[in-house]
């Protein structure tokens, strides 16, 4: 019976053709004759018009005739309606972009399993109006806190050759309704603005266009100087203004639809206004009137902190808030989603419901910097719409996101930000199930109020099997996987206690010495000393909390309101302290690191029952995964418990089980690999 059970297993993998990854969730068969496709008389074939008709032609297997449209009546701002009418779906919109999107949601219909039944009308439009991509992407072909290969776009090649995988790119986006992507890192070098690199950047935006997406560059704010050879990047200064309106003037004759700028300065370490005794109001603004009259953005990152503030985690709102009703209304804030800096699990940063008359967007950082690279599965759609869904109590009740929606003036643009997880591996995200994120990120800036599980399915029926005994259990797996990293890596409000530089695993005693900030270094944030654990952020500490809207602000003060998964992010509990369950902190830290462990071991589990609904390329590489992630968790509780212990002095709970390490080999231990191969996964602990 086993044998025969074994060989009808080995018979269904062999039915299932190797993939490599590269098809994403688009892996629709091409039909043999084409569906029948109409646009309407009065509806410019455009090139927009021509994908949404040829993807239908090609992948359309309902039966139904096509009918495509755009009309001043149909629905604005990229959205479109859906209609059956007998055997004739109708699609139409105000825009080409509008119809494209109808004919990707159509197809994502088909794939998932819904139908679209007689009468029955789908209208859409999108939540947020620019859905934008951040490519942490640097000229040389490296990517910053990517861990999928090199750079998608190759500098070197462009113009003259233009990569088929732009398109595949562009047409990926365009399926989760992404509509803007930010091509090279926040990090800037002045010499993505070379006229060379301009005409590069044109022939990306070519290919890009006809998909919906515009394209937006990242600048370094001293370019005037380090580029144009003036003497100062002073954005008062005349020539420098006179600088940045040639640039941009360039700019847009060779990209006409041309986004705008992303800008991170007087932020570790960039260039900006701050250097030359100006604000981030001149500096913004400056760019902001040369970008206006061609119809451009900047998005001002608020992602600032300086060496000596005695508590990061209040600088931005600190900087920022005092300038609110300054910037002119083309000038966006983004704001990353927590205070600090993309950790597991960070309670919303304060900008978001604070600022009354200045646009602010979120910023999730797609790319699993924090959270196990391109190794761990950690599906951050529960963490976004968690993010997007507390409560900022601005005016009478706001959630994040529905302040992030709210128009501040009526020409203001609403927008969310996702840093990309994309590079040029096979499978454009290293890890097969990463690519869920990218996918999840789309589709949530579409639309916040799509669940998670929702989300899940749709990611695991076109991209792996729509299967219910693959479906099934794998939806509890990706639902389950942020809370469980969180479990094993920073439980209770803990925060960066990363090892430095890679932020792969754990080192909450990191210090290289000599003369680094403090606030680089673990125990800036964990405190961990005889009395306790966590960073007092209350009114006898920093008083961060004052920053959030009563009543949250009385609640997060107070340790016995305070939410326990913020525990040690607001207060610096007694490791004694007893919590809600009757368990002291210090055993329930223990047990918690323990079901974080549990929780990775039993994806691994279930990733092992798969077999049968994945082809074997993509099970092998998940299967390395999820087996280096459940010991990974328990590297994570070793070090992070025996490190704790020496400040706690109290014993492991009698039923925790012994810890698989010792505390000096993980000292001594140094991860020093960029890209993780299966190899080195073996090195590590
Ligand atoms: O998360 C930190 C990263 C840096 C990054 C910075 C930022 C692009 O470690 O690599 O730089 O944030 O967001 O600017």
């Amino acid at each position: 019976m086993r044998f025969f059970v074994f060989l009808i297993s080995v018979l269904f993998v062999s039915s299932l053709r190797a993939e490599d990854g590269s098809r994403l969730w688009l892996r629709m068969e091409q039909n043999v004759k084409a569906a029948e496709v109409r646009v309407e008389r009065g509806t410019k074939r455009t090139p927009t018009i021509d994908i949404a008709a040829r993807e239908l032609e090609n992948y359309w297997k309902g039966g139904c005739r096509l009918s495509l449209r755009v009309s001043p009546d149909g629905a604005a701002r990229d959205g479109f309606t859906l209609r059956r009418s007998g055997d004739v779906v109708e699609m139409s919109s105000a825009s080409d972009r509008g119809v494209l999107y109808a004919a990707y949601t159509l197809l994502r219909m088909q794939q998932v399993g819904d139908s679209l039944r007689e009468g029955q009308v789908v209208a859409e439009t999108p939540a947020y109006d620019l859905r934008i991509l951040n490519h942490w992407d640097n000229p040389n072909g490296t990517v910053e806190r990517g861990y999928a290969g090199r750079s998608i776009w190759k500098w070197d090649e462009l113009p003259a050759k233009v990569s088929p995988r732009y398109e595949a790119y562009a047409r990926a986006n365009a399926s989760v309704g992404i509509n803007g992507a930010v091509l090279n890192n926040v990090n800037a070098k002045p010499g993505m603005l070379s006229s060379d690199m301009l005409r590069k950047v044109a022939a990306i935006a070519d290919v890009l266009r006809p998909y919906g997406i515009r394209t937006f560059l990242s600048v370094n704010f001293a370019s005037p100087k380090a580029l144009g050879g003036l003497s100062t990047a002073d954005p008062l200064d005349a020539d420098v203004q006179k600088w940045w309106a040639d640039k941009v003037a360039e700019i847009y004759k060779l990209v006409p639809d041309f986004g705008g700028f992303l800008v991170k300065a007087n932020s570790e370490g960039e260039p900006g206004p701050q250097d030359y005794g100006r604000s981030h109001v001149d500096g913004a603004n400056m760019l902001a009137d040369v970008l206006a009259p061609h119809g451009g953005l900047v998005m001002w990152r608020a992602f600032v902190y300086q060496a000596s503030s005695p508590d990061r985690a209040c600088q931005a709102y600190e900087e920022f808030m005092p300038l609110d009703g300054q910037f002119k209304d083309n000038v966006i804030i983004q704001v990353k989603n927590g205070p600090v800096d993309f950790q597991p699990r960070e309670p919303f940063s304060p900008l978001f419901g604070a600022m009354r008359h200045t646009q602010v967007m979120p910023e999730f950082q797609v790319t699993q910097e924090y959270l196990g690279q391109s190794i761990h599965t950690v599906f951050l759609a529960t963490m976004w719409k968690d993010v997007l869904s507390a409560e900022t109590y601005q005016d009478g009740g706001l959630t994040v996101g529905e302040a992030t929606l709210r128009r501040t003036t009526p020409k203001s643009v609403t927008a969310m930000a996702g840093v990309s997880n994309i590079g040029d591996s096979e499978n454009w995200t290293g890890s097969d199930m990463a690519q869920a994120n990218w996918y999840a990120f789309g589709r949530l800036c579409w639309d916040p109020e799509v669940s998670a599980a929702r989300l899940a399915d749709e990611f695991l029926k076109q991209t792996f099997s729509a299967d219910e005994r693959f479906v099934g259990p794998m939806r509890q797996v990706l639902l389950r996987s942020w809370e469980a990293a969180v479990h094993y890596m920073m439980p209770y409000g803990l925060h960066h206690i990363f090892a430095g530089n890679h932020h792969y695993g754990p080192e909450p005693w990191y210090h290289p010495g000599g003369n680094i900030r403090l606030d680089w270094l673990p125990e800036y944030y964990h405190r961990a000393d005889s009395v306790g654990l966590g960073f007092d952020r209350t009114k006898k500490g920093s008083n961060g909390v004052a920053q959030y809207h009563e009543p949250l602000a009385t609640l997060l003060g107070d340790l016995r309101t305070c939410p326990e998964e913020y525990l040690l992010w607001f207060h610096h509990v007694p490791w004694t302290y007893v919590m809600r369950n009757g368990l002291t902190l210090w055993d329930n830290l223990c047990y918690t690191y323990n079901r974080g462990v549990d929780e990775a071991r039993h994806f691994a589990a279930v990733w092992n029952e798969m077999r049968p609904y994945v082809d074997g390329e993509r099970f092998a590489r998940q299967k390395a995964r999820f087996d280096r992630q459940a010991k990974d968790a328990v590297w994570w509780r070793d070090a992070c418990l025996l490190y704790f212990r020496q400040f706690s002095g109290m014993p492991l709970p009698a039923d925790c089980p012994a810890p698989q390490h010792r505390l000096d080999d993980l000292m001594k231990y140094r991860l020093n690999i960029d890209n993780y191969t299966a190899a080195d996964m073996e090195k590590l602990p």
